[in-house]
């Protein structure tokens, strides 16, 4: 499969970011042609495209803007997700960087199809460059009247706001965000009623991925056939993958969805030289790991999730044979018992416990019965937390256990890490 540069084509151009360089790539053409549409055609042409979130879940985008309702009299709120976080995830922070006009242009089509007057973009706290460049790019947006009053003098009014965060990863989680976007603690609230009918001050409000909003200007440029040329008939289109860590050449590939790791490894330039894949995430840490087995499967929903993990934001994190899989996975379960927000009982305390017990292990201090109550917890915090991070903490662990139990026991035997060059000589 061929890579397939289209958010990223124009990264590496001198002044990508400006206003000028994006309408030599017929910026704002797209957002001018869907205002002279009705929004019901624009919601139509996004749901017949088949664009799918990109942020984790891949729910339909044109569906979830039709969840909207139409004719009441609450005002509608457009929010796109830059809270960035998920580790390993780094697509839309150089995509804000390189290209921000691609992001609003893409903010004024959905909160036109959606009838909502204000807009926010939700952004990651600690990329304070980021921000800066969102917020001239919004300043050229709107001295050209694309923001404001009467844009392309079709009548409709839109503000678009950016707000920074505060660091905290559970404000990526759509609700959270949105209480957070109000002025409180970020933490979780409960769904239903799900944000496209009570959300950002208890108002019907969209929320999407910065990805997502990012490519639908491309639809319209170049229509639903297009966009259906590439990926499967169920997940149609292109994206960014991510690659980082023991490869040749780290950073973003944008493909059709389906392409296979074995494949990106390829454009790449493979594992760093002299060694071999051992295990890897398809999509952040909040999935479950694969190994050198899965190297053929298709990168898109439902290719990874007949393998049994899922695409999630396609963070495609890749560690070699000489990783010890155990103390990757306590870096992991540490984050997540730190970013925990501490609602719910089984995640805030189950974390903990999960912490406290894989360090030990690590250490070389554990028992084989360490194992199964390593899984009973983790089948104790999924399914029966408050919100995804729970879940997403036992996914390393449990697809671990599964793939490499014999180097958990390693640990056990040897008293310490197999890794570490004064307990044994396998890192030779
Ligand atoms: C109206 C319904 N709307 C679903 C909407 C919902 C949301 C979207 C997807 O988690 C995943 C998670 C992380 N009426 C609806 C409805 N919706 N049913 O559809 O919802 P859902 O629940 O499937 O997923 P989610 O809560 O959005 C996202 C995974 O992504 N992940 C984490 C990513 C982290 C970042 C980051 O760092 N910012 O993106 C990585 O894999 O584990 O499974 O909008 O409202 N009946
Ligand atoms: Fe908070 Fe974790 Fe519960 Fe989510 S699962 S609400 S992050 S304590």
């Amino acid at each position: 499969m061929q890579l397939t540069p289209v958010l990223s084509q124009h990264w590496g151009e001198p002044n990508s970011w400006t206003m000028r360089s994006y309408r030599s790539h017929e910026g704002y053409t797209a957002a001018r042609d869907a205002l002279a549409m009705e929004p019901d055609d624009v919601i139509k042409t996004v749901k017949d495209a088949g664009l799918r979130g990109r942020g984790g879940a891949g729910f339909p985008t044109g569906m979830k803007w039709g969840f909207i309702p139409q004719g009441d009299n609450k005002p509608h709120y457009l929010v796109v997700n830059a809270d960035e976080s998920e580790p390993g995830t780094c697509k839309d922070i150089p995509l804000m960087l390189a290209t921000p006009h691609t992001l609003i242009e893409g903010v004024i089509i959905a909160a036109y199809a959606i009838r909502a007057k204000h807009a926010f973009i939700y952004l990651r706290g600690e990329v304070v460059p980021v921000l800066r460049r969102l917020q001239a790019a919004v300043a050229e947006a709107y001295e050209a009247g694309y923001l404001g009053k009467n844009i392309f003098g079709s009548g409709y009014d839109l503000e678009l706001i950016v707000h920074a965060g505060a660091g905290a990863y559970i404000c990526g989680e759509e609700t959270a965000l949105l209480d957070s976007l109000e002025g409180r603690r970020g933490q979780p609230r409960l769904r239903p009623p799900f944000p496209a009918v009570e959300g950002l001050y208890a108002c019907p409000t969209v929320v999407n991925n910065v990805e997502s909003i990012a490519s639908v200007p491309i639809i319209f440029r170049k229509g639903i056939e297009w966009f259906r040329s590439m990926g499967s008939e169920k997940s149609p289109g292109f994206t960014l993958y991510s690659l980082s860590g023991h490869v040749a050449r780290p950073g973003q590939y944008e493909a059709p969805l389906g392409i296979t790791l074995r494949e990106l490894l390829d454009y790449a330039g493979g594992i760093r030289a002299g060694h071999k894949i051992k295990f890897w995430t398809p999509g952040g840490s909040s999935t479950p790991l694969f190994t050198d087995a899965h190297l053929d499967v298709p990168l898109d929903y439902e290719g990874c999730g007949a393998a049994g993990s899922m695409l999630g934001t396609k963070a495609l994190q890749i560690f070699d044979e000489t990783t010890c899989v155990v103390r990757a996975v306590l870096r992991w379960t540490e984050f997540y018992a730190h970013e925990s927000c501490g609602k719910c009982t089984p995640c805030r305390e189950g974390t903990y416990w999960l912490v406290q017990m894989m360090r030990r292990i690590e250490k070389g201090e554990g028992t084989d019965a360490d194992l199964e109550k390593l899984l009973d917890i983790s089948d104790n915090i999924l399914g029966r937390s408050f919100c995804a991070l729970g879940d997403g903490a036992t996914s390393p662990i449990t697809s671990s256990i599964k793939y490499f139990r014999d180097e958990y026991l390693a640990h056990f035997e040897l008293g310490g890490c197999p890794f570490d060059p004064y307990k044994s000589t396998l890192m030779a």
